[in-house]
């Protein structure tokens, strides 16, 4: 029996524990823990209740002891972008926000006066979104200068976690990245660009890349849980942890990391911050080894969840495919990456507004509605496809789709036919996986990443549409 590694993956709409140990030759996880997730509205704020999310942590750390499933370590990943502020008793400073707030609207607008958005994606690599650190904390300079002023430390969501679980203060490598702060070439915190902004350089931490150990958990938590174990970072950042995950060997596809997110791309070894990349919406995260993970972030499987939501969560996610395979003669389609489907009151409203606005049929059944957003999901990635292409001067014949958005059969089938690309879709559980990859390379299980990616590949079911 092959040691245990641990996954937290937490993402917007659920997080899950998973177990990963090496069985003959393959991997095989088993999901001991799971709960739900969302953004909570406190004083017209959307915001997370990270002492919530962290009992969760918790009471699935125990579960491992109860099953008697021991891990030898331990990583968490989380959506991006999204920080807290530590005092000097390490505290933590006003509203956990989330980022779908609105409260960063016209902030960009300020930011540009200082510095010029060309030149904040040469320096950063990143995709302009108003929800990325650098405009959150700009908007907090704003409102609550003083909370700005109070703060010792800034620890993005994981390293929070981390901190509670281990006493280690870092901001590690793939998470800061899509802070918007991070110089994309140094890999380091853009001193320069942080002085012109006038934020404080002094509550970033050490950038620690995945694969670091951070240690022991506290003594503390070990007594509670009844055992002990090491903290290895995993890549923090969801998307970044699901690309290690992809079951592919060579460089002859494109990615789709798809859940409440469409993350699609290609991973590469040097940032590309040009201006053609920037104006078509490509941005350079940091991934495993310090590779990039150059994609485009497609607003994706958000728009299904919210309709599901809407209807009460009463169907299921398959059930809702196959209404949309029923209405696939449904010709409206609305562009996927439209400001208006980030978080609207209501998204079945939403999208049914933008095809009045547009002149097209207006979607009333699920059916229609799901048939709309697949068809324009599969749209949207072979526009982003050829914008690679073009970019890169180069062809793929592939595109692997991990996450759990990779169930979604429907759109696996549509994305092959508007592509003219074979789709490779799963594992499903691409994030966690990747996260305990991480682990197991640094505990020696696998050599690297090249060795990971074949017994993935192995290990799992991946379903191929021609
Ligand atoms: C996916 C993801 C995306 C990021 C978005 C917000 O879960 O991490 O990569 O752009 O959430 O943080």
């Amino acid at each position: 029996m092959g040691d245990y590694y641990l996954a937290v993956d937490i993402g917007a709409s659920s997080g899950r524990h998973i177990l990963g140990s090496l069985q003959g030759g393959k991997l095989v996880l088993e999901e001991i823990y799971r709960f739900e997730n969302g953004m909570v509205k406190r004083n017209g704020h959307l915001c997370w209740d990270y002492e919530k999310l962290f009992g969760h942590i918790k009471a699935g750390i125990r579960k491992c002891a109860q099953i008697g499933k021991i891990p030898k370590s331990m990583g968490i990943d989380t959506w991006g972008v999204d920080y807290v502020l530590l005092d000097d008793r390490d505290e933590i400073i006003g509203e956990t926000y989330g980022y779908r707030d609105r409260r960063t609207d016209g902030i960009d607008e300020e930011v540009a006066r200082i510095i010029g958005e060309r030149e904040l994606y040469q320096r950063t690599g990143i995709e302009k979104m108003t929800f990325n650190t650098l405009y959150q904390l700009m908007a907090l300079k704003k409102e609550h200068p003083e909370e700005l002023e109070q703060a010792k430390a800034l620890l993005f969501v994981p390293d929070y976690f981390h901190f509670l679980l281990t006493g280690k203060k870092v901001n590690e490598y793939t998470e800061a990245s899509t802070s918007q702060l991070m110089n994309a070439a140094g890999k380091c915190w853009d001193e320069d660009l942080l002085a012109r902004l006038e934020l404080p350089g002094g509550i970033f931490q050490r950038i620690a890349m995945p694969g670091e150990s951070l240690g022991k958990i506290r003594k503390e938590l070990a007594e509670e849980f009844g055992f002990d174990m090491e903290v290895v970072l995993p890549c923090t950042h969801d998307t970044a942890s699901a690309i290690l995950a992809i079951p592919a060997d060579g460089e002859d596809y494109v990615f789709i990391s798809s859940g409440t997110w469409s993350l699609l791309g290609i991973e590469r070894d040097e940032p590309d911050c040009s201006e053609v990349s920037r104006q078509n919406h490509f941005t350079n995260e940091g991934g495993f080894d310090s590779r990039i993970c150059y994609h485009r972030n497609i607003m994706g499987l958000w728009m299904i969840q919210s309709v599901r939501h809407e209807l009460g969560d009463s169907c299921s996610f398959a059930q809702i495919c196959e209404e949309a395979e029923k209405e696939k003669e449904f010709s409206s389609r609305v562009d996927v990456t439209d400001q208006s489907f980030m978080a609207p009151d209501n998204m079945t409203e939403a999208i049914k507004d933008y095809c009045k606005k547009t002149g097209q049929q207006v979607p009333e059944t699920l059916g229609e509605i799901a048939s709309c957003i697949y068809a324009s999901l599969a749209k949207c990635y072979a526009d982003t496809i050829r914008g690679i292409e073009v970019s890169t001067g180069r062809t793929y014949t592939r595109i692997h789709i991990v996450g759990g958005g990779g169930k979604a059969g429907y759109l696996n089938k549509l994305t092959a036919e508007a592509t003219g690309k074979e789709v490779h879709a799963g594992p499903t559980e691409g994030t966690a996986l990747g996260n305990i990859t991480a682990q197991m390379i640094r505990s020696g299980e696998f050599t690297d990443k090249t060795e990971a990616r074949n017994v993935i590949y192995r290990s799992f079911d991946i379903k191929v549409y021609r």
